[in-house]
């Protein structure tokens, strides 16, 4: 037989209790999204960006640690898994040269990877960004941070392998039905691939995945012999993020 229950000792709150309690869970949840908010702020994450933040740890696996992020950063940067993808093309290169560093998705992959990094962006506070992120890696040792203009920089620069990851004009680039190489900023696409073509023949492009294919890859006819081509889509949990072409000589073996 089940124990009996003594009704005395047990006793339903009173509709004041109720009350006070209800309004305590209230003010609780309040302060947990008013500190919520607040860290967003801190974060920089302003409407535009909220969906970019809700994948944070798909951009860095190691968010939590203390990356730093600005608006177009949080738009801007390559996934982790295909930075580092991307990084493994050049495994054991000399000097990698990211063009477009931005907060430092690609460099610090690429350090983990090459001997040598020189990572340019034109933004200052970029820069300050990427190299404060590539210290929760480990890998700020590997990385020469430059402040400047790629296009002024490039006929200074000597490198192996050049990485270009330039602004896409911000999310609203998928609404072209096809992206063409001269909505790339700050320059078309043509012109940027000439300035890292007279670095190396070892280009890497980053490019929308509503990007036209068969413009992309005459590029490589700006070579004579053209220059061998691999083209890849990027996925993240299944959802398609962007194309990466990678140009060389002999890169097929
Ligand atoms: P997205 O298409 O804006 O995001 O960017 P998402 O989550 O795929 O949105 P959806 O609504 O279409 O599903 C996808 C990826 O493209 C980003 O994670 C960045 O790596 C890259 N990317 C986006 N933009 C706008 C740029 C850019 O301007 N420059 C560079 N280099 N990469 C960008
Ligand atoms: N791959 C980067 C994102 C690059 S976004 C990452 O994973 O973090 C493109 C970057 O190009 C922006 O940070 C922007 O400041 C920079 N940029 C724009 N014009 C430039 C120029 N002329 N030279 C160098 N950087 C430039």
């Amino acid at each position: 037989m089940p124990p009996s229950k003594d009704s005395s000792s047990i006793q339903a709150p009173t509709k004041k209790k109720r009350k006070v309690f209800k309004r305590r869970v209230k003010i609780k949840t309040r302060k947990r999204a008013q500190i919520a908010e607040k860290k967003k702020e801190k974060e920089n994450v302003t409407p535009l960006v909220r969906k970019y933040w809700l994948q944070r740890y798909d951009l860095f696996s190691r968010y939590d640690e203390g990356i730093k992020m600005d608006e177009e950063g949080w738009f801007s940067v390559t996934p982790e898994e295909i930075a580092a993808r991307q990084a493994r093309w050049c495994a054991g290169a000399g000097v990698v040269i990211d063009a477009f560093a931005g907060v430092g998705g690609n460099a610090i992959q690429f350090a983990q990877m090459c001997h040598h990094v020189v990572a340019i962006d034109i933004d200052p506070k970029k820069v300050a960004l990427a190299s404060d992120n590539a210290k929760i890696y480990g890998v700020e040792d590997y990385i020469d941070f430059i402040v400047g203009d790629f296009f002024q920089l490039a006929p200074f620069l000597k490198g192996d392998v050049v990485f270009l990851s330039p602004p896409w004009g911000g999310p609203s680039y998928k609404a072209k039905e096809s992206f063409t190489l001269d909505l790339l900023k700050p320059k078309d696409g043509h012109s940027l691939f000439q300035v890292a073509q007279a670095i190396t023949p070892n280009i890497i492009m980053y490019l929308p995945r509503n990007v036209d294919l068969l413009q992309a890859t005459a590029l490589s006819w700006l070579s004579s012999p053209p220059l061998d081509v691999e083209i890849e889509e990027n996925f993240v949990r299944g959802n398609s993020k962007g194309i990466t072409i990678y140009f060389g000589d002999n890169i097929f073996p």
